[in-house]
């Protein structure tokens, strides 16, 4: 088998990776170890930045979003149960849309298909190879069959506990990371939001998130511990929990409902760099992980494609391979101001096990600052819509 670009993973970026390609008349097989039911029930992120939107409108998959996603132009944070409103609109002249990963992923795959795209789900054992020289291949089974993928590229889009990073050699990387001393516990349930906008709380009993993904639908998310386990999470405790949290009016207007989906997700910063290695290019979450208070996991990924397209089609159109060079410097760049916001946005909002008062006093400085000073608010403001692409 031959193509252009080989893609491991067929996630938000090595999707989106390969309808913009295709936009460009480049050729691309994507292979994903998963099946497609499982990648299209996976839920995960829920906010786009403009620039995602936008990619997506470019990528001729925004439609859906247009239809049923929401467009908020602001948040509120919750500070032992006083709201205070981030005016997006007011600040930056910006907004975001809340539109769940799991339809941005069910668009692209239909659009994909819909082009005759090559997409081989469940292809297991991947390994990639030769991306050090001129003729890298991808090895894979399928159906019981040893398979080899040659292609000139390969868009190593395989998440954090993918293939493409690991086949790296360990000197030819440096890796940094921070693993926080909590998770975050989420569910998914059919009731009403409480607000029309996303709600952060700190709270001296942990941090909690109201989010959604429809006018019916509820993502609700509260900080516990990393070892906890889903049976000592019933129902009922949850929303005693979420409704502690909130405090005020509107916790009294908080309707519980059978959690439709329930999970723990640990929460690190991790990033290894550089994110290009040859003939191979690592994209999203493959090359770097956020905590999700930032709401930029999803949103980062589909940067590093905007940026590995454009250097591709370029290269193919041209022979031009500046921006094949340039990949990894431009990424990182905006990687880390996005490491800096997830950081700097779950420091002042979790409460960290064994801190000590004089923390506690810096906590609620930050957050009486940042809600009450239009310099901090802008700052929160501008990173969370989306910082400029360069
Ligand atoms: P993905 O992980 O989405 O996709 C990688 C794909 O590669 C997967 O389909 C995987 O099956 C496949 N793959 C892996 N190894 C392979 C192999 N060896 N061979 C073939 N295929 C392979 N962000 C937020 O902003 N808000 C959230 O609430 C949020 N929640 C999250 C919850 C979880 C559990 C996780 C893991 C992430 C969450 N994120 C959240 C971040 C999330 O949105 C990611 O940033 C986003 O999925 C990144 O997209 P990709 O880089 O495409 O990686
Ligand atoms: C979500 O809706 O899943 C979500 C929203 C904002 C975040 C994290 C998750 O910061």
């Amino acid at each position: 088998m031959r193509t252009q670009v080989g893609i491991v993973g067929a996630g938000p970026a090595g999707l989106l990776l390969s309808q913009l390609l295709h936009l460009q008349g480049i050729d691309t097989v994507i292979l994903e170890r998963r099946s497609r039911a499982y990648v299209e029930g996976r839920i995960r992120a829920g906010v786009l930045e403009q620039g995602t939107v936008d990619l997506l409108d470019a990528a001729q998959v925004g439609e859906r979003m247009h239809q049923v996603g929401l467009v908020h132009d602001g948040i509120e944070l919750s500070v032992g149960g006083k709201r205070h409103r981030i005016d997006f609109r007011a600040l930056t002249g910006k907004a975001v849309t809340v539109y769940g990963q799991t339809e941005v992923t069910k668009d692209l795959i239909n659009a994909r298909l819909a082009a005759g795209g090559k997409i081989m789900f469940e292809a297991e054992d991947v390994g990639v190879q030769g991306f050090d020289g001129k003729a890298p291949k991808i090895r894979f089974r399928k159906d019981g069959k040893t398979h080899e993928l040659a292609c000139d590229f390969i868009g190593g889009c395989d998440g954090f506990h993918g293939v493409c990073r690991v086949t790296v050699p360990q000197d030819a990387q440096t890796v940094y990371e921070r693993i926080y001393p909590f998770a975050w516990l989420g569910i998914l349930a059919e009731t009403p939001p409480v607000s029309d906008e996303l709600i952060y709380c700190h709270h001296e009993r942990g941090f909690a998130l109201f989010s959604m993904r429809s006018p019916t639908l509820s993502r609700l998310y509260i900080q516990c511990a990393p070892d906890e386990h889903l049976d000592e999470w019933p129902d009922e405790r949850i929303w005693d929990e979420l409704r502690v949290r909130l405090g005020g009016d509107a916790a009294g207007a908080l309707r519980s409902a059978p959690s439709l989906e329930k999970s723990i997700t640990p929460m690190r910063s991790f990033v290894a760099q550089p994110m290009r290695f040859g003939r191979l290019f690592l994209a999203g979450d493959a090359a770097h992980i956020v905590p999700p208070t930032g709401a930029k996991g999803l949103n980062l990924a589909v940067a590093d494609v905007r940026v590995l397209a454009r250097a591709l089609a370029e290269f193919y159109a041209s022979g031009r391979s500046d921006l094949i060079e340039a990949y990894s410097d431009t990424c990182v760049r905006r990687v880390w101001k996005a490491q800096r916001f997830s950081w700097w946005m779950t420091s002042m909002l979790h409460r960290f096990p064994g801190r000590n008062p004089f923390e506690d006093q810096l906590q609620l400085a930050e957050l009486d600052y940042v809600t009450g000073s239009k310099a901090a608010s802008t700052a929160l403001a501008e990173n969370y819509v989306g910082l400029p692409f360069d």
